[in-house]
């Protein structure tokens, strides 16, 4: 199974951002992520062995559990490597100072949790971000950017984390098809 763990927004968050960003996608070449398909990657597993899933969810479960809910929106954006040269759109994650410290802690024991379950995750410095659009090739985002920036998505609680499927060449116009396997809930 190839698998990630995410914060996913809740669906009204979720439908807020595709309404904002609605009525702008006719302009452009990006791939936009699917609305429903959004999320903030906290660890990603790549393939996780049947055999070491048992011991992952138990060890996620106890990850979570060491954090603290926290509210947060979606608001603000950015671009991977950089808005001139973009591979990446993403939406940012309003947060407290406790909220930012909780994220940050969850993703790192997320990948302590995978590393102990004998899922190895590469240890590169963790960036909150909510991927809503892919370029074909290296181009200037500057304009997204300056736009997503504008946006202030509803606030909400962030809860639980979940456990993500993703079927490569599954979904619509082959896209990865993702799938919740297991959430969970973070300390109310
Ligand atoms: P991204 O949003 O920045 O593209 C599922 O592919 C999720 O895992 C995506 O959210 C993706 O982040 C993230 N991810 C992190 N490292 C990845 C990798 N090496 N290959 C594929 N996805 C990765």
């Amino acid at each position: 199974m190839r698998a990630f763990v995410a914060l996913v927004p809740p669906v009204e968050a979720l439908e807020d951002l595709d309404t904002f960003l609605e009525v702008r996608r006719e302009v452009g070449d990006l791939r936009w992520v699917q609305a429903d398909q959004v999320h903030a990657t906290l660890a990603f597993l790549g393939d996780v062995p049947d055999r070491r899933l048992d011991d992952l969810v138990e060890r996620l479960g106890r990850a979570a559990a060491k954090r603290t809910a926290f509210p947060t929106a979606i608001a603000g954006g950015g671009a991977f490597p950089d808005a001139a040269r973009a591979r990446v759109v993403w939406a940012g994650l309003q947060l407290e100072e406790d909220g930012r410290t909780e994220l940050d802690r969850l993703a790192t024991g997320c990948r302590a949790a995978a590393n102990r379950a004998g899922v190895p995750v590469d240890g590169t410095r963790f960036r909150p971000h909510l991927t809503v659009a892919r370029t074909r090739a290296p181009h200037d985002v500057s304009a997204w950017v300056r736009l997503l920036d504008t946006y202030r998505g509803p606030a909400w609680v962030a809860e639980e984390m979940a456990l993500v499927a993703s079927y490569l060449g599954e979904g619509a116009r082959g896209r990865p098809r993702h799938q919740v396997v297991e959430t969970f809930a973070l300390t109310p």
